[in-house]
C-alpha cells in the first residue's frame, strides 16, 4: 500500500509569531516539528504540501462578504510555506484557493491531486496541517470520497476552534466516515 503524506496550509498566515499571521491558528507553529518528522520519516512514497493561494479579492475574505480576514494572497510573505518547513523532503506544492466564488477548503477542489496520487499508485494518505476544523476537514473528507485510505495524525494539526470543540467534532465526523485518526 503505497501512501502520501498531505501537510495542508502550512504557512506563514496561518502560523502564530513575529509578524503574526493574518488567520494565526492557535499553536499552529507547534506541529512543525511533527510534521518534518513524518515527512522525514520515509513513510511516505509522496510529500505534498498545498498552499492556500487567493487572489487578492477572493470571496472567503470579508472585505468581500466572506468569513475570514484576507489571508495568504498569492506571492506574498503570508502565502508563503512555515520557514521551519523541510523544503528537502517535500516532493510536491500544490497551491489552492485560486478561484474567487469557490472557496478551496479542500486540496481536491480545483486541483489536479487525486490524479497525482493515483499516477504514483498512492491509494492511502496521512493528512496534517492547518486548520483541523476547516482545511484539513475538507481535504479528508474529499480523500475519502475519492476512495483513498484516509489518517489524519493529531500531534501534526491544529484547529481554529471559532466555536469550542469545532476540532474534535471535525475529526470525529472524519473517524465517522471511515478515517482512522491516531
Ligand atoms: C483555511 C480558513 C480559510 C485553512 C483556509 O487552511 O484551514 N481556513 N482558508
Ligand atoms: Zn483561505
Amino acid at each position: 500500500m503505497a501512501g502520501a503524506l498531505i501537510v495542508v496550509d502550512l504557512q506563514n498566515d496561518f502560523t502564530p509569531g513575529e509578524p503574526g499571521g493574518a488567520l494565526a491558528v492557535p499553536d499552529g507553529h507547534a506541529i512543525v516539528s511533527r510534521v518534518n518528522e513524518l515527512a522525514r520519516s520515509e513513510r511516505f512514497e509522496l510529500v505534498v504540501a498545498t498552499r492556500d493561494w487567493h487572489p487578492p479579492d477572493h470571496s472567503q475574505f470579508d472585505e468581500q462578504g466572506g468569513s475570514w480576514p484576507v489571508h495568504c494572497v498569492q506571492a506574498t510573505e503570508g502565502a508563503e510555506l512555515h520557514p521551519d518547513l523541510d523544503r528537502h523532503v517535500i516532493d510536491v506544492i500544490l497551491d489552492k484557493g485560486q478561484h474567487s466564488g469557490s472557496d478551496g477548503y479542500s486540496a481536491f477542489e480545483d486541483t489536479s491531486l487525486a490524479e497525482t496520487l493515483r499516477a504514483r499508485g498512492v491509494n492511502s494518505v496521512t493528512v496534517v496541517g492547518l486548520a483541523t476544523d476547516v482545511c484539513v476537514l475538507n481535504t479528508g473528507r474529499d480523500a475519502l470520497r475519492e476512495g483513498f485510505h484516509v489518517t489524519v495524525d493529531r500531534e501534526g494539526t491544529r484547529g481554529i476552534d471559532l466555536e469550542a470543540g469545532d476540532s474534535e467534532r471535525a475529526l470525529q465526523e472524519l473517524r465517522g466516515l471511515g478515517a482512522t485518526i491516531t
